[in-house]
C-alpha cells in the first residue's frame, strides 16, 4: 500500500476527472436506499461481502470484507469536494458503514443509534457527503455483534480514508499507509494487554477504591472474571510479518507513515529499531508540537501520522513491542536499498505515551460554556459472563436508544471523564472532534482528536463545540465494551 509521489499525482488526476460526475448526482437526495442501482455513476463503490484474506500462505481466513479485500480499498477524498458513494450489501445482515472521524450528517454517519438507515441485506444505499476534516480517517462497520466474534469489527470490514487538504504542502518523500489488525478472536478470562505505558500515571484514589471494592465484592460472590477477547493471528495491511512485501526505502528518505489501529479491541504499539517517529498528526489532525518518539501507542481506532527519517541502513522489523503479538504477525519489514539479510528486531528503550507532549502547555483561552461529568463503571461478568459497562450508572439500551445528554448548538462543552475501572478505554465521539484539555491531572491544549485513551482509574477532560446538529454517539471503541453497555447518545435541544 505504499505510494510514491508520482503515483499519488496520477491518483489525483483520476479523482479530478471523476469529480465532474457528481454534478449529475446533485439533483438526487442525500441518500437513497434501494435494491436496484441508481442511474448515474458513483465516485466510489463499496461492496460488503464475504472474502478470503491471505495473511500468510497457510493462513487464509474467510470473513466479511469491503470489495473482497483486506484492508478495504484506500479511499482518497479531497477536503470540501462532495463525493457520492454506493454501498452494496451482499450479506444476509443489514449493515452500517461508519465514516470515522468525519463531521458528516446523521443520515450518512453510519450508526443505527443516531438514526442512520441500515444498508439493507442484499440491497444498497447511495450516500453523498462533503468529506472533512482533512487528514487520516477510516471507515468500518458499526454493528454490535456482542458475543458473536465473527461479526462487527472482529471481521474484515475496515478501510482507510485519506482526505487531502485543500492546500497540500507535501514536504515528505513518500507516504505509506499501515492498517494494524488481528484475526481469529477467541474469548478468554483475563487479558495480558499492556496497561502501564500511559503518562502521567496519576490515579484517582476515590476511583480506585470504588472500582477495587466493587470487583472484590463480585469475586466474593463467586463470580468469575468477565470475558476478554484474545487473538491468534496478527497483521499489518492484511499480511503477517514476513509474508508481505517489505517496505523498500532509501537512506536519507523521509517517509510519512499513516497508521490506523483497525483492531476491534486491542491497544497497539509500533517501533522501528534505530529510528524515531516524528508525530505530525493524531487522528488526522496536525499536532501543535511535533516531537520525536521511539515508539507509538494507539488505542482502538486511533490514528497517527508520523515521519521517519531513514537514517539507519539495514533490514529491520517494524513491529509491536509485545513479543508474542509481533512474532505472530504484528510487524512489517523495512528494507533499505542495497541491504539484504534477515530482518532485525531490537527492543527499543522503554518509553511512556503522553498525549500532552504533543500539545501546548498554555491553557486554552476558551472556557467551556458547560461541563458534562461522566463516570465509567464495570459490572463484572454481569451480562452472560461478559462485563457490563455503565456511564453514570446506565448501560446503553439498544431497545430504548434514549439520549442521555442534551446539547445546545454553538456551545462549547467540557467532558470530564472519570474511569472507575482498571481498563484503558479508548473513547470515541462521533461527528465531532474534541480538544484534549486535561490528561490525568495535567493541563494541555491544541491536540484535536476523536478517540482518546482514558487510563485505568484516571481522569481525562476534553472540550468540543456542538456544531454538527443531530444525534451523536459517544462510546468506548473497544468492541466488547461498546457492545455491553459503554455507549451514550447526545442530542441537540
Ligand atoms: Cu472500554
Amino acid at each position: 500500500m505504499s505510494m510514491g509521489r508520482r503515483e499519488l499525482m496520477q491518483g489525483a488526476g483520476i479523482m479530478a476527472l471523476s469529480a465532474a460526475l457528481p454534478a449529475l448526482a446533485k439533483a438526487q437526495p442525500a441518500a437513497v436506499s434501494t435494491s436496484g442501482s441508481p442511474q448515474t455513476a458513483a465516485d466510489h463503490t463499496i461492496r460488503i461481502g464475504n472474502g478470503l484474506v491471505e495473511l500468510a500462505p497457510d493462513r487464509i481466513i474467510s470473513t466479511t470484507t469491503y470489495n473482497g479485500q483486506f484492508p478495504g480499498p484506500l479511499l482518497r477524498f479531497k477536503e470540501g469536494r462532495r463525493v457520492v458513494v454506493d454501498i452494496h450489501n451482499d450479506t444476509d445482515t443489514p449493515e452500517q458503514l461508519h465514516w470515522h472521524g468525519q463531521t458528516v450528517s446523521v443520515d450518512v454517519d453510519g450508526a443505527a443509534e443516531e438514526g442512520t438507515p441500515f444498508v439493507p441485506a442484499h440491497g444498497m444505499r447511495r450516500i453523498a457527503f462533503t468529506p472533512g476534516p482533512a487528514g487520516l480517517r477510516f471507515y468500518h462497520t458499526h454493528l454490535t455483534p456482542g458475543a458473536d466474534l465473527s461479526g462487527g469489527q472482529y471481521g474484515g470490514q475496515v478501510g482507510t480514508v485519506y482526505i487531502e487538504p485543500k492546500d497540500d504542502p507535501g514536504r515528505h518523500d513518500r507516504e505509506v499507509f499501515l492498517m494494524l489488525k488481528e484475526f481469529q478472536p477467541a474469548l478468554s478470562r483475563g487479558g495480558d494487554m499492556a496497561m502501564d505505558f500511559l503518562a502521567p500515571a496519576t490515579r484517582v484514589k476515590a476511583l480506585e477504591e470504588a472500582g477495587e471494592s466493587t470487583m472484590r465484592a463480585s469475586l466474593a460472590k463467586g463470580m468469575p472474571h468477565g470475558f476478554e477477547v484474545g487473538y491468534s493471528l496478527f497483521s499489518i495491511n492484511g499480511r503477517m510479518l514476513g509474508h508481505g512485501d517489505p517496505i523498500r526505502v532509501k537512506a536519507g528518505e523521509r517517509v510519512l507513515f499513516h497508521i490506523v489501529n483497525g483492531s476491534a479491541t486491542e491497544i497497539r504499539s509500533l517501533a522501528l529499531p534505530g529510528h524515531t517517529f516524528e508525530v505530525i498528526a493524531m487522528d488526522g489532525n496536525p499536532v501543535p508540537t511535533r516531537i520525536q518518539v521511539p515508539a507509538l501507542w494507539l488505542g482502538t481506532a486511533e490514528r497517527i501520522s508520523a515521519v521517519v527519517e531513514m537514517n539507519h541502513p539495514g533490514v529491520w522489523v517494524m513491529g509491536d513491542l509485545a513479543d508474542d503479538d509481533r512474532t505472530r504477525g504484528m510487524g512489517v519489514v523495512i528494507e533499505y536499498a542495497g541491504k539484504t539479510g534477515k530482518p532485525n528486531w531490537i527492543k527499543p528503550a522503554s518509553s511512556k505515551w503522553d498525549y500532552t507532549r504533543f500539545g501546548r502547555s498554555a491553557p486554552n483561552a476558551q472556557a467551556p460554556d458547560e461541563a458534562i461529568d461522566m463516570t465509567f463503571t464495570k459490572n463484572n461478568a454481569a451480562n452472560r459472563g461478559f462485563n457490563e459497562w455503565r456511564i453514570n450508572g446506565m448501560a446503553f439500551s439498544m431497545k430504548k436508544m434514549q439520549p442521555m445528554f442534551h446539547l445546545r448548538q454553538g456551545k462549547r462543552y467540557r467532558l470530564r471523564m472519570r474511569n472507575a475501572s482498571d481498563d484503558i478505554h479508548p473513547v470515541h465521539l462521533h461527528r465531532h472532534s474534541f480538544e484534549l484539555t486535561r490528561i490525568a491531572g495535567k493541563p494541555t491544549a491544541g491536540v484535536m482528536k476523536d478517540v482518546v485513551m482514558v487510563g485505568g482509574y484516571q481522569e481525562v477532560e476534553v472540550d468540543f463545540v456542538a456544531d454538527n446538529p443531530g444525534r451523536t454517539l459517544f462510546h468506548c471503541h473497544q468492541q466488547l465494551h461498546m457492545d455491553f453497555g459503554f455507549m451514550a447518545l447526545f442530542d441537540y435541544a
